[in-house]
């Protein structure tokens, strides 16, 4: 019999088992590796497969103060552990899943930030493209049976001049340094699955967004601003163009998707969308508005902000995994105000308080 006994991030065998009180423990019925466990949809996608009677594994990167504030909920579960990588060092992805022998591998890590992909384009053609490469030719070469999930992205259509909204056949135009490390791991994907029938898959998701979202995003730019203006912490809240639309969804919805594109019989590519596009200038006025602000007051528009190419339009047409039978629960306005009640909560203040709804 085998004891584990857990520490973040790490997995020790043959340590006592602590009492775990608070979980059911059901037969497992498939093993995941997930990279990219502690981003946003990772935490997600964690819950759901757990919630599947999954074992789950995550490929968790090394840093210099602990950045598992998403999935420390999920280090009680028997079934929950990381294991330290990181997709730039192919020999530790590797070695990940020989010990861990999943039936799935996720691949959800990546440098996320377009705005800062300007800034270090080889890093991050290196996470994002080179890491799923590395681990297609290691699922290639040792273990062809294992199921591989790519997130790819709708900053493949970037400037694309086919007509919105963008499905599985429209151009590709990618406009940044993310896009275009997007594009070419979903096409190497596509090459591993058509030339070496490898079931890889890519999910092709527009923008989705949860309380869960790095600060750095805009919605939860807007958000967390809002909470701060209301807490009387901050007095402005500087943003780039507001031009720019958005199809926004919930994290949550989107990693039912990427579970049932993977559990398809045959590997293919599909778009995640709400096909309901919104401007930035709209999320703003929507965030400040239900708490009886007016945006124009409080937010700044500011050059560090724009990127060198923009992407300015985004909606997508997800007819093709409809068909599978996924729609989204939520609309960007549902989504915007969970995220916005979050954030004042979490700011100590009662959002009922301002909500006006
Ligand atoms: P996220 O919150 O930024 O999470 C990204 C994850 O990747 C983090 O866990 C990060 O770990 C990890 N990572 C970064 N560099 C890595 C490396 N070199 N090795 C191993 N792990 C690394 O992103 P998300 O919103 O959950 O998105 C998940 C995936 O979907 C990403 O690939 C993203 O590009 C793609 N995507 C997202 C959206 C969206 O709207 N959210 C839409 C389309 C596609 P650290 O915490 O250590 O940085
Ligand atoms: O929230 P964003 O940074 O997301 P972006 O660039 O659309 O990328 C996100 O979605 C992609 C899917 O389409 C993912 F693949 C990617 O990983 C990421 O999750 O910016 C949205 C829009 C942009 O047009 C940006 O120029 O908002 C505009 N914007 C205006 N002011 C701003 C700001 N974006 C940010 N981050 N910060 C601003 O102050």
């Amino acid at each position: 019999m085998i004891f584990v006994h857990k520490q973040r991030g790490v997995a020790f065998c043959q340590l006592p088992r602590r009492a775990y009180t608070s979980y059911k423990i059901s037969p497992i019925t498939k093993t995941a590796l997930i990279t990219g466990i502690n981003g946003q949809d990772g935490s997600y996608l964690s819950e759901l497969l757990l919630e599947n009677g999954y074992r789950v594994w995550g490929l968790l990167r090394r840093g210099s103060y602990f950045n598992t504030s998403r999935i420390d909920h999920l280090n009680e579960n028997p079934n929950f552990d990381t294991l330290y990588g990181d997709l730039t060092d192919p020999t530790s992805v590797a070695g990940i899943i020989q010990r861990v022998k999943p039936d799935e591998i996720y691949n959800l890590g990546a440098m996320s930030y377009v705005k800062a992909s300007f800034d270090i384009p080889k890093y991050t053609l290196e996470t994002n493209t080179i890491g799923p490469l590395c681990i297609l030719e290691y699922l290639r070469t040792h273990a062809p049976h294992i199921k591989f999930y790519q997130a790819s992205s709708s900053e493949i259509f970037g400037a694309t001049r086919s007509k919105p909204p963008f499905n599985e056949h429209s151009e590709f135009r990618p406009q940044s340094p993310y896009g275009v490390s997007k594009l070419a791991a979903f096409h190497i994907t596509r090459n591993y699955r058509e030339g070496y029938g490898l079931f890889a898959t890519s999910g092709i998701l527009f923008n989705h967004e949860s309380p869960r979202r790095g600060e750095t995003f805009v919605t939860r730019k807007i958000t967390r601003g809002v909470a701060q203006i209301l807490k009387g912490t901050s007095q402005e809240l500087g943003l780039g163009n507001l031009d720019a639309v958005r199809d926004w969804g919930h994290s949550k919805d989107y990693v039912k998707a990427i579970h049932l594109i993977m559990q398809q019989e045959k590997a293919d590519e599909f778009v995640v969308a709400t096909g309901n596009p919104h401007s930035i200038r709209e999320a703003v006025e929507f965030c400040f508005g239900i708490v009886g602000l007016n945006w124009k007051q409080y937010v700044k528009i500011q050059e560090k902000h724009f990127r060198p190419n923009e992407v300015p339009y985004l909606q997508g047409d997800a007819s093709k995994i409809h068909a599978l039978g996924w729609k989204p629960t939520y609309d960007w306005k549902a989504v915007l105000l969970e995220m916005l009640e979050h954030d004042i909560r979490t700011n100590g203040q009662d959002p009922s308080k301002y909500i006006t709804t």
